[in-house]
């Protein structure tokens, strides 16, 4: 069975691999020696003692983690009309369906339920899980030296999910291995160079988050004075490390758009319009673009007045 989804997933564009849920204890294990070290920022502490979660089901006896990569696209073009001019930016983009469809990553739930439960298997999402590293240690992906994750066919541009299964493991065994991060980036660089704001530090591996520009544009709040407003160049997170990454050279031309916001519609997402309360078609835009995760007005209005007023120029 898990060749089948491996090979379903595989022929979608997307990547799953299975691990036994009892790998799950070294998982812990990496977690426990790190946040002991002290190397993990307050946040980053919070991280590990209140956002990831290794409870498993009630409703069910756990037997696997599938842990599934589906492609995002590199980015979005989008302009925006204001004050009679257009402004352009690259975006993060959540799908290159342009229509109505779902993004891969609910399509993905949907595969896997197809598949599992007719032949009688239950599926929950452990998506509270440290994915990155469980990615890693399943042989699904490899570290880059950015902190983001890489798997063959996609570079780093896509979403990680994880979900926790009573199918029974594989008697051949899983793929279970140590960390590791890519080869090319012991003499690469190109990421430490390209952040705007040096989170990404030459004398260790592990980001340091309180430089980390998406960690402060995902916040609402003060914007702190120390980063330059001219740095946003998206209007939610951040492209920079991905960009100049020589893994992704294959993948940073799959860009969808340009995604047009009129005069209009540009005022009222910086008023802190919400999506659900937006016409079909503009709702849709801004769910391609993520806006819908994030706080409207606190963030994504906040965001888009800083580009528009100071930010700089994306050309194409
Ligand atoms: C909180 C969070 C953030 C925070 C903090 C990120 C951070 N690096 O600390 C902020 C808001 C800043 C953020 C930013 C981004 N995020 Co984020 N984020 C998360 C979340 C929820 C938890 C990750 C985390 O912070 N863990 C705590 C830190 C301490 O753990 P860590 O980064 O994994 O660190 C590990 C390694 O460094 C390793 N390690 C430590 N020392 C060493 C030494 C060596 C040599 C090696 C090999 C490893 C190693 O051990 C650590 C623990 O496992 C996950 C989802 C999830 N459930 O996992 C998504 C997630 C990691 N984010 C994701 C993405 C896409 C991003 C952004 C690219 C978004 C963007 N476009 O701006 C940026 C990238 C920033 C960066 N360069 O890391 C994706 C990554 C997909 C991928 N390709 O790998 C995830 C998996 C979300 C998803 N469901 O797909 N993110």
């Amino acid at each position: 069975m898990i060749r089948v989804l491996e090979e379903r997933f595989r022929r979608e564009g997307c990547r799953l691999r299975a691990v036994s849920v009892e790998r799950l204890e070294a998982l812990r294990e990496d977690l426990n020696r790190l946040a002991s070290s002290d190397e993990l920022n307050g946040f980053q502490q919070y991280i590990l003692s209140g956002i990831y979660q290794f409870d498993l089901p009630s409703a069910f006896e756990a037997r696997q983690v599938l842990v599934v990569a589906t492609p995002t696209p590199a980015c979005a073009k989008v302009e925006f009309e204001w004050e009679g001019k257009k402004r352009r930016v690259f975006c993060i983009c959540r799908s290159d369906e342009t229509g109505t469809g779902e993004p891969p990553n609910i399509l993905a739930v949907r595969w896997l339920e197809d598949l599992l439960s007719p032949a009688g298997y239950q599926l929950e999402s452990a998506g509270r899980l440290p994915l990155k590293r469980l990615a890693v240690r399943s042989g699904l992906s490899v570290y880059g030296r950015n902190n983001i994750t890489y798997v063959e066919g996609m570079g780093s541009y896509y979403t990680l999910s994880a979900f926790y299964t009573d199918l029974p493991p594989d008697p051949a065994g899983d793929n279970w291995r140590e960390v590791s991060v890519h080869e090319l980036c012991a003499s690469c660089g190109a990421c430490v160079a390209a952040c705007p704001t040096g989170a990404i530090r030459p004398d260790r591996f592990l980001i340091d988050t309180d430089r980390c520009l998406t960690f402060f544009n995902e916040s609402p709040g003060e914007w702190p004075a120390w980063i330059p407003q001219s740095v946003h160049r998206c209007l939610v997170d951040c492209l920079a490390c991905q960009t100049d990454c020589p893994l992704n050279a294959e993948h940073r031309n799959q860009v969808v758009g340009p995604i047009y916001f009129d005069a209009d519609e540009t005022r009222r997402l910086i008023e802190g319009l919400r999506p659900e309360d937006a016409e079909p078609d503009l709702s849709r835009r801004m769910r391609l673009l993520m806006l819908d995760d994030f706080p409207p007005g606190p963030v994504v209005g906040r965001n888009l007045r800083l580009f528009l007023e100071h930010g700089e120029q994306a050309y194409w």
